[in-house]
């Protein structure tokens, strides 16, 4: 039977990856995948998490079988974190999923069940995964107007049109904050106008937030999250702890439902037959860690003072190449690097200048020319500050 198989597209960021580590040079700089590294180019496991882990070795007592939904605590933890008190606890079903992507997966497995004619609108451009998962579950696709290419910013005009095209039922897949991959976010004003816009038309939100903590702090990041939860009657929310806890390898995430009246119970017993379709059980290790560091007050605060830094890290060097990008060009023209928030920003480079970037100078960026800022560090921003004016003038 396998010989009927038949190749399937690759993955370009994990490509990407792959040749990175393949490149001999010894001058080789990594701005592709989408992981948090330290100003020597590794991944750390946070303080807290390891503090966690000692822990958990300490007082497991049993590997057996979780519950379908996962542990209720790691659910109640997650929802705290991402909603707060922005809607009653009562309207918010949940389940634990193996990371983010997880979480996406079924957050789409939901609609397909629930409303197999609803288009979901995806901003162009958006994660690929997202399209790539929709397409393999025949989901009808379109895109709407996001980035404005020539500013770096949102184009928040071409995206109320586009919308505007949408009909009722149809889901609005939003990043919750720290777009990937533009880096580009809606103002909250804008975030109050989509609201208004997707009440008048009836829309249904999806919001996938796998960067909370990497913008501008936990709860500034999850306020878009909190208003379209709270306005709208219905929000699908995927939430990943890959990136904010660092725990990528663990597989960590939740699939959220905000509903009204009968509609709660109904949503909690679909997605966890979902999750018994699909793995049974969601992973719990991870998931462990996460309930423990965000019940335990010490252990939160430490890991919220590394987060902290693992974002200011972030927001110095964004600057940073801002500056000297400026200095270079005795332009504004990379201003926007600045104003950007997450891991990304997406430089407005073709796709010609991203090889040559590759090719003559060994620094690897996504070819949409999406950077991974945190791949950056003091020595490496006049180097590629430099090789950019170089390859784009
Ligand atoms: N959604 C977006 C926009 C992402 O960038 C990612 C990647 O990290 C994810 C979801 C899911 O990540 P993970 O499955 O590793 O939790
Ligand atoms: O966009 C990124 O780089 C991250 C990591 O199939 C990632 O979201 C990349 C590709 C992939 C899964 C995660």
């Amino acid at each position: 039977m396998f010989e009927a198989l038949q190749e399937q597209p690759k993955d370009k960021i994990l490509a990407l990856m792959q040749m990175y580590r393949d490149d001999p040079r010894m001058t080789k700089i990594d701005l592709g995948v989408g992981v948090y590294k330290n100003a020597d180019g590794h991944t750390p496991i946070m303080r807290a998490v390891k503090t966690a882990e000692q822990q958990w070795w300490n007082r497991e007592d049993t590997k057996t079988y979780v519950g379908l939904a996962g542990d209720p605590a790691f659910n109640d933890a997650m929802v705290d974190l991402v909603l707060s008190d922005s809607v009653m606890r009562d309207n918010v079903a949940s389940i634990a999923t193996p990371g983010g992507t997880g979480a996406v997966r079924q957050g789409f497995e939901l609609i397909r069940m629930a409303s197999s004619k609803a288009v979901i609108w995806v901003s162009d451009p958006t994660w690929p995964n997202h399209i790539s998962i929709l397409k393999y579950l025949g989901m009808p696709t379109r895109t709407y107007r996001y980035f404005n290419a020539q500013t770096g910013t949102v184009n928040f005009e071409g995206m109320r049109q586009d919308l505007s095209e949408a009909k009722p039922g149809d889901v609005v897949l939003l990043h919750g904050c720290c777009h990937n991959p533009t880096g580009a976010n809606l103002t909250m004003d804008q975030w109050g106008q989509l609201v208004t816009l997707m009440q008048d038309k009836d829309l249904k939100p999806m919001i996938d937030i796998a960067y909370q903590g990497f913008g501008d702090g936990l709860d500034e990041d999850a306020a878009a999250t909190r208003l379209v939860a709270s306005s709208l009657p219905e929000t699908l929310i995927a939430a990943s702890c890959s990136k904010n806890f660092g725990i990528y390898r663990e597989r960590t995430g939740i699939l959220m439902a905000v509903a009204q009246g009968e509609s709660v119970k109904m949503a909690q017993d679909n997605m966890a037959f979902l999750n018994r379709q699909n793995y049974s059980f969601p992973p719990d290790h991870g998931a462990r860690l996460v309930t423990l560091i965000l019940s335990d007050d010490n252990l939160r605060a430490d890991w919220q003072a590394e987060l902290k830094d693992v974002r200011n890290g972030m927001l110095r060097l964004r600057t940073a190449l801002a500056g000297e990008l400026k200095r270079l060009t005795n332009s504004d023209r990379f201003d926007f690097l600045a104003n950007h928030r997450g891991m990304f920003s997406r430089l407005g480079l073709t796709t010609d200048q991203v090889e040559t970037l590759r090719s003559d100078h060994a620094i690897y960026m996504v070819g949409d020319s999406r950077i991974n800022i945190a791949g950056l560090n003091d020595d490496t921003i006049p180097v590629l500050a430099k090789a950019i004016v170089k390859v784009a003038s």
